[in-house]
């Protein structure tokens, strides 16, 4: 049973067994999908799988045919064949045929007899924006864990990784030209524990450097991901103007916050910061060929823009109305600089309250009410509601859950969740909205094993809600979820149980 669930899927007679004697084929425009299953089913079937004309009996073979970049279609019959639109559909084609076989293959030892029962699915996405927000700023995460990751959103046919690289806690992008961002603004010296007020006394830090992040990015395209890096701008920078003092507004300097809420100290307006995160975008720009780049706008106090001699010059000689106009203006100067470098920027709803650059896409999180206003006035929309789809929010009442953030969003509130906002249905804005995006903000997510139960299995619910058709059937998915579990459980991950979580979660 395939998770997310596909347009259509039948039972076809004939079973295909997968061992040492499978051989694979593979258009030359899909043979790097090719290369990915191979590496995928080596450990499977112990051994490389034959080159072959793909047409024999035992023979899995990949080709292009005239569908849409991301569609496919899979036969499994004596032989397997997915016909592709591109290797983005080659490559769903060949997730789902690894979702057919038993759940052994998902570990990397021969766990044999793998037959796959005759099948036939159609198959294409619903959106194509499906995304999650990995926020590596609050606590870091290695760079295998991110892999891991990436390895798991491309299981759920997920195609976007946002990954929030800078924040007031802690600043993970390699810098060449500013280096005191990572060797100051990468670490700091302990972190809040919870909502209490209790500091856990412990050093936490690290960071990317351009190579790792560069490493990434081939991972991810090798499994249709877009790596999308959010620089977030002009709040949550506490981290760059303790590297940088100059980059803020106060006289005294800052450390690298260790408490976590919406911080106050937010970058001045001077020419030379805008200069500074020029140069910082240029850099990023480098390492992530992602078309759209991520430049924050959320959350931004204005108390130190309004108690500055400076921010109010510039107010005046702009002739700007007050400080949200000021911040509108502030985010045109790296909006205007990625889109005369081929890129479009992204903002935080926070942004249509100054006014966004014409081509900026919106990023609802804030309920969906952003999403709304954006796509009427012309905005591309990724609509990501903290009420929906936010996994940093605890999956339960219970007394005994983990994590106690947010509101509760069980894994049924996850799957309920619907991209298009009731008030845009029918509407022609409402193709304005790209798709969505869900999110692990991770102030009190400090652990790879922390991600895994707070991801999973709602991860799978909201693949489901981008992926497949707009029709809910919640009974339908958890008896589909059941036989998915035991794949998250063959690679290790260790997600939320519905019984609630295990002690030492
Ligand atoms: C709001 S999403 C934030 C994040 C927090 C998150 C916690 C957004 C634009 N801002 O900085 O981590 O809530 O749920």
């Amino acid at each position: 049973m395939i998770v997310p669930k596909p347009v259509m899927q039948e039972s076809r007679p004939g079973t295909f067994v997968l061992d040492a004697g499978t051989s694979l084929a593979a258009d030359p425009a899909l043979s790097e999908v090719a290369a990915w299953l191979r590496g995928e089913l080596a450990p499977v079937t112990g051994g490389e799988l034959l080159p072959g004309p793909g047409t024999e009996s035992g023979a899995i073979r990949l080709v292009l045919g005239e569908l849409p970049p991301e569609a496919y279609r899979l036969s499994v019959g004596e032989r397997v064949e997915i016909v592709a639109g591109g290797p983005a559909g080659a490559f769903y084609g060949a997730q789902t045929l690894r979702q057919l076989l038993p759940a052994a293959a998902y570990r990397k030892a021969p766990g044999g007899p793998l037959a796959v029962p005759g099948t036939y699915v159609e198959d294409a996405p619903r959106f194509a924006w499906r995304g999650c927000v990995l926020d590596v700023a609050r606590h870091f995460l290695t760079k295998h864990e991110v892999l891991r990751f990436i390895d798991l959103m491309a299981l759920h046919k997920l195609n976007v990784l946002h990954l929030h690289l800078t924040d007031d806690q802690g600043w993970r992008v390699e810098i060449r030209r500013y280096p005191r961002l990572t060797e100051v603004g990468a670490w700091r010296k302990e972190s809040q524990t919870g909502w209490n007020g209790a500091m856990d006394g412990r050093p936490h830090g690290g960071y990317y450097t351009q190579d790792d992040l560069r490493e990434v990015v081939a991972y991810a395209a090798r499994r249709q991901i877009t790596v999308v890096p959010e620089i977030d701008l002009p709040g949550h920078t506490q981290a760059a103007i303790a590297a940088y003092p100059e980059l803020g507004n106060l006289d005294t300097p800052l450390e690298v916050r260790t408490t976590w809420g919406v911080g106050r100290n937010v970058l001045n307006v001077e020419d030379s910061t805008i200069a500074f995160f020029q140069n910082v975008l240029e850099e990023v720009l480098e390492i992530f060929p992602s078309p759209y780049v991520v430049l924050g706008g959320d959350e931004c106090p204005k108390d130190q823009w309004k108690e500055s001699p400076a921010a109010q010059r510039r107010i005046a000689e702009l002739g700007l109305r007050d400080e949200e106009e000021l911040q509108g203006w502030f985010m045109r100067q790296f909006g205007d600089f990625l889109a005369e470098r081929g890129r479009r920027m992204v903002g935080w709803d926070e942004v249509l309250e100054g006014g966004p650059p014409p081509g900026a896409i919106i990023a609802s999180w804030r309920g969906e009410l952003g999403a709304v206003a954006a796509a009427r006035r012309g905005h591309d929309v990724v609509n990501c509601p903290n009420t929906s789809v936010y996994f940093d929010y605890r999956q339960g009442p219970g007394e005994d859950e983990p994590v106690p953030f947010g509101t509760v969003l069980t894994l049924e509130d996850v799957y309920a969740f619907e991209p298009i906002p009731a008030e845009l249905r029918g509407e022609p804005a409402a193709r304005h909205v790209l798709g969505a995006q869900c999110g692990v903000w991770t102030e009190l997510i400090d652990s790879g094993r922390r991600i895994d139960y707070m991801a999973f299995p709602r991860l799978a619910a909201f693949a489901e809600t981008v992926w497949s058709s707009e029709d809910r059937d919640l009974p339908g998915f958890l008896r589909r979820l059941e036989e998915h579990l035991r794949r998250l459980d063959a690679i290790g991950v260790e997600y939320r149980r519905a019984e609630g979580p295990l002690p030492w979660q």
